[in-house]
């Protein structure tokens, strides 16, 4: 494949709308692309063609994520610097949350190649695999692996909805479920990683700017509740003779909004709830569903998790019912490096800083390398939602602005 002119400088618009059909999901809008499936695999083809037209040299780690290197002579790779982010998507999810980061890292290359034959420092375009945990229930999943934050086996052992294993689809998609885990190797070279994504809530909006550095990521975590109860017929059992685990389930839902509404900056919430076996003329034998809870600080989040499983263990003893809460992800605040927040500032000065609520794969790797986050306005202030938006203006401005970042950080 040609190498394209060092001239040539591709747009965010651009590239988003080569991939603006894969994955688009027509029962529930937005698109759908869990890891690994035929919309993910398409995107991770798509990302691999525009990296390899670029002249950059593409590998996938042990974990599944695919690095795309524009080496320095020689080939050595320490201390380099990383952008990049992630192609797997919520249900129904947006356009721009992940993508966004991946085809801005593209551009700003391009910029970075028009201005410089030769990168003085080895820089390399990342996309992590299972970012949303949409499918294996773990945030980060790929981000974890490299840098050891979930054991391997626990990772082998995780599986989705339809009952696949970790470790099998890995195997299907060309890794070695034994080499799964941490990657001392990769992340000794990571001199620093800087992610760009599209901002997932209403800062940049109220601030009236397109982008901004990140200060920190709220922690969060997630809990899967299952509820079981008496499954049984609609219609010959009567009201007083139920132990029906949806009902338990509901009064749950709504007692997790009201003990989060009473701590101040506390998230909590319940967006999957699947009855089993889910019959309409069936009251439910289980119920499980997954709580989703974030606060600043971590022991505040431990409290509220504690609080509502105790409520819940009431709730559902009154229902007839028996609980089980079980742990499925967890990921600290992270307060992104300083040094590197310094540096972006300087070389943004029209930037502000900004915290956030989403986690990323930035935080995941934030306690081992430095890690700095550029966000991108989004004009709709919603995200995991088809209405996240990005104008096409500061889509650019955002490739223009990671690729400032990153030329200050090769001096
Ligand atoms: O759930 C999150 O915060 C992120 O979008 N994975
Ligand atoms: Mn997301
Ligand atoms: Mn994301």
């Amino acid at each position: 494949m040609p190498e394209i002119a060092t001239a040539t400088v591709a747009t965010v618009t651009g590239l988003l709308s080569d991939i603006a059909a894969t994955g688009a999901d027509p029962l529930r809008g937005g698109y759908t692309r869990p890891v690994y499936s035929t919309a993910e695999l398409d995107l991770r083809e798509w990302f691999i063609e525009q990296a390899t037209k670029r002249g950059l040299s593409v590998e996938t780690d042990r974990n599944g994520a695919i690095w795309a290197w524009w080496d320095i002579p020689g080939g050595d790779r320490s201390n380099s610097l990383i952008t990049g982010s992630h192609l797997d998507s919520v249900p129904g999810g947006g356009h721009f949350d992940g993508p966004l980061g991946v085809a801005s890292a593209l551009v700003a290359v391009d910029m970075l190649k028009a201005r410089i034959t030769t990168p003085t420092r080895p820089l390399a375009v990342v996309v992590f695999s299972e970012e949303e945990g949409s499918r294996f229930g773990v945030a980060c999943l790929g981000s974890r692996l490299m840098t050891g934050a979930i054991d391997a086996d626990k990772a082998r052992n995780l599986s989705d909805p339809e009952g696949n294993t970790f470790a099998d689809i890995a195997r299907a998609n060309g890794l070695d479920p034994r080499f799964l885990g941490k990657d001392e190797q990769l992340l000794g070279q990571i001199g620093a990683f800087v992610e760009l994504h599209v901002e997932q809530g209403r800062g940049l909006i109220d601030l009236n700017r397109p982008i901004a550095v990140a200060s920190s990521i709220l922690g969060h975590g997630r809990w899967r509740l299952s509820i079981n109860g008496q499954g049984n017929h609609a219609g010959t059992t009567l009201m007083a003779d139920r132990r029906d685990p949806m009902i338990a389930a509901s009064r749950t839902v709504v007692a997790i909004r009201d003990t989060a509404r009473q701590q101040p900056h506390a998230r909590a919430t319940v967006g999957r709830l699947q009855p089993v076996p889910g019959g309409t003329n069936v009251i439910a034998s289980r119920v499980d569903f997954w709580l989703d809870v974030r606060h600043p600080d971590d022991a505040i989040t431990a409290s509220l998790v504690e609080s509502i499983h105790t409520q819940a263990q009431l709730i559902a003893a009154e229902e007839g019912c028996t609980i089980e809460l079980t742990e499925e992800s967890l990921s600290p605040t992270v307060h992104f490096d300083p040094g590197l927040q310094q540096q972006l500032q300087h070389a943004l000065p029209d930037a502000p800083m900004l915290d956030t609520g989403a986690g990323h794969d930035a935080g995941v790797l934030s306690p081992l390398v430095p890690t700095a986050m550029l966000f991108v306005r989004n004009p709709s202030g919603i995200s995991h939602s088809p209405e996240e938006h990005v104008l096409d203006e500061d889509a650019e401005t955002g490739a223009q602005t990671l690729a400032d970042a990153l030329a200050a950080l090769m001096t």
